[in-house]
């Protein structure tokens, strides 16, 4: 731990890249593994363009389910760490496959959203979208205000592209990163999981937060094997330590 204290006290440019194991203690399921989504539910039948054209008011209740554990849901000592590290000016940006706002709600304010978010609902047709406050109840379908077409989740699904211009903000602050935070992501959805190669074939330092291996784990120069927020809490503790007896 001491290491990656030093990595980071010394970062010239520190991003993170998050995924679902953060906001898991904040009891929000993840999709791999043993308790994960994609262990109970099929993604070709719930997360894919498709799936909304067969069946749209199936794919509306599960995400209108999940909104609601999302939106019921609290940061937890991850999300809090982040956005200390941001708030010490150490940590530049977050990159998050996450569709919840915890990163937000826990006061980070460079986040990039690769995945889209539940807190958007989008129309099929034209350029509405909206704030959702509170998850739709289905049936009916929710519909356009300007154009009466469907309206869906504003989360990207398999098969679809990610936003271009978060794209490109994402791929920019990984060349601008000499130090790259890995918390929490399986890193097998692309073209999320190829961000951190980026650093990593610029000679930069990839610190990877999870309590198992993961696709990417063979290539972090630094391993904590800690849940999120325990991990970020010792993190956050440590550096405040060692800039307090920095100054005089
Ligand atoms: C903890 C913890 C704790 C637990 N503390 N850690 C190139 C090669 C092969 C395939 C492709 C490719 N390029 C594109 C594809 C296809 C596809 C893809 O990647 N498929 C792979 C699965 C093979 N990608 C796409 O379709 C993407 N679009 C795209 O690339 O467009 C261009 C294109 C299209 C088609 C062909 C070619 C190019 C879009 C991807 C969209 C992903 N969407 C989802 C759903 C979002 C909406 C929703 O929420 O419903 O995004 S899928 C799901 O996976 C979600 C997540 O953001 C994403 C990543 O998951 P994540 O965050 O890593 O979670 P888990 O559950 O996998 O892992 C959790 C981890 O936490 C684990 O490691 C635990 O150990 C750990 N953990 N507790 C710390 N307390
Ligand atoms: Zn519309």
């Amino acid at each position: 731990m001491r290491d990656v204290i030093g990595v980071i006290l010394n970062a010239k440019h520190l991003t993170a890249l998050t995924g679902a194991g953060v906001s898991a203690e904040s009891g929000i399921p993840t999709f791999r593994g043993k308790d994960g989504l994609w262990n109970k539910y099929k993604p070709e039948e719930l997360a894919t363009p498709q799936a909304f054209a067969r069946n749209p008011e199936l794919v509306w209740k599960w995400y209108a389910w999940r909104m609601d554990i999302v939106f019921n849901a609290k940061p937890n000592p991850a999300h809090y760490g982040f956005a200390e590290l941001e708030r010490l000016r150490i940590l530049k940006c977050i990159i998050t496959q996450n569709v919840d706002d915890l990163h937000e709600r826990a006061g980070s304010k460079n986040v990039l959203h690769l995945h889209g978010s539940l807190r958007k609902i989008v129309c099929t047709k034209c350029d509405y979208s909206e704030y959702a406050e509170k998850p739709p109840k289905i049936p009916p379908l929710p519909k356009c205000p300007k154009c009466n077409s469907l309206l869906r989740p504003g989360v990207v699904w398999f098969g679809e592209m990610l936003p271009q211009d978060v794209l490109s903000k994402a791929i920019d602050e990984m060349y601008k990163s000499d130090v790259v935070i890995v918390a929490g992501t399986s890193a097998v959805v692309q073209p999320a999981a190829s961000l951190p190669l980026i650093v990593k074939r610029n000679g930069g330092v990839i610190i990877e937060i999870n309590p198992s291996e993961t696709a990417l784990s063979y290539i972090a120069d630094y391993r904590i094997e800690k849940p999120a927020g325990v991990a970020m809490k010792e993190i956050v503790g440590e550096i405040k330590r060692a800039l307090s007896l920095e100054t005089p």
